[in-house]
């Protein structure tokens, strides 16, 4: 069989994490990247047997890293078939006049610049080799504006806009863009928002089922094993109880 490969950011956790088992249960070798060394390490141990697995250190607001990571990619992992651009998280939920700069830049950083680093070094393998997919995780804060979600629903909006230019751009090389959009998705997303207190975070996802980061793994996996001439281009995926950025029914 054809080696197929697959590198998805933000792997040491919720999405990205599940993502990168889900593609290798269907075949792709992974490399796998985050900050946190360790846990992409230990990633290693849950992926299946005859799964090759690279894991890399950076972060994605550093360019000089990013470059040097993908750029100094071994021969035999430099063909990258799917790349997902999932890093990312929010930082405060707060009004706009109280907001603070370090969590503006982290959003913009990390959230859009973060996922332009990493594809400006992917692009040119998969134009060279006419082939390619390209995942971005947006969000349902990318498709609505909620209250006091500001600066993170600009970053979204930014990564939305972004996945259909690159769609538009790289159309001529046949390389597929695929959005996926999630809303509530039980992470560690609430832990960092709300800068490690726990219990604001649990009660985000309290009187409802949120989607499980399998949920969007599964959806991801299926997108991009579609025929050639198939191209899921923006998938909206919510929890049942939710219908809309601000309404969860929480009486279900
Ligand atoms: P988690 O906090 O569980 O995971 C975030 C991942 O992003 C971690 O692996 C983290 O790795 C990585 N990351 C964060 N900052 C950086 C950085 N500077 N450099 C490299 N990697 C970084 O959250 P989720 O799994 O929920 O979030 C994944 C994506 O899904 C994000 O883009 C988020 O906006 C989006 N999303 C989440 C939703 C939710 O409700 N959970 C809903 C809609 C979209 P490390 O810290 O090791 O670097
Ligand atoms: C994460 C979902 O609703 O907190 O993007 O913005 S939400």
């Amino acid at each position: 069989m054809e080696r197929k490969i697959a590198l998805i950011t933000g792997a040491t956790s919720g999405i990205g994490k599940a993502t990168a088992i889900a593609l290798a249960q269907i075949g792709y070798h992974i490399i796998a990247t985050g900050r946190r060394k360790e846990r992409l390490d230990s990633l290693k141990e849950e992926l299946p047997e005859g799964i090759d697995f690279l894991p890399l250190c950076f972060d994605v607001r550093d360019k000089e890293a990013v470059h040097s990571a993908i750029s100094g990619l071994p021969e035999n992992w430099k063909s990258i078939d799917v790349l997902v651009n999932n890093a990312g998280n929010a930082h405060g939920l707060d009004p706009i006049q109280s907001g603070s700069l370090e969590d503006w830049d982290a959003m913009m950083d990390i959230n859009v610049k973060g996922l332009l680093y990493v594809s400006h070094e992917v692009m040119p393998i998969m134009i060279a080799r006419k082939s390619g997919i390209i995942v971005n995780v947006g969000s349902i804060a990318g498709k609505e504006v909620y209250p006091n979600g500001n600066v993170y629903c600009g970053s979204k909006h930014a990564v939305d806009a972004i996945t259909n230019g690159m769609r538009m751009d790289l159309n001529p090389y046949g390389i597929k863009v695929i959005g996926v959009h999630p809303g509530l998705v039980k992470t560690e997303f609430s832990i960092v928002r709300f800068k490690g207190d726990a219990e604001r975070s649990d009660k985000v996802y309290q009187g409802f089922e949120p989607l499980l980061p399998e949920d969007i793994a599964d959806t991801i996996a299926f997108a991009v094993s579609r025929p050639k001439h198939v191209v899921l281009a923006d998938i909206v995926m919510l929890p049942t109880a939710q219908a809309s950025a601000t309404i969860v029914n929480k009486n279900l």
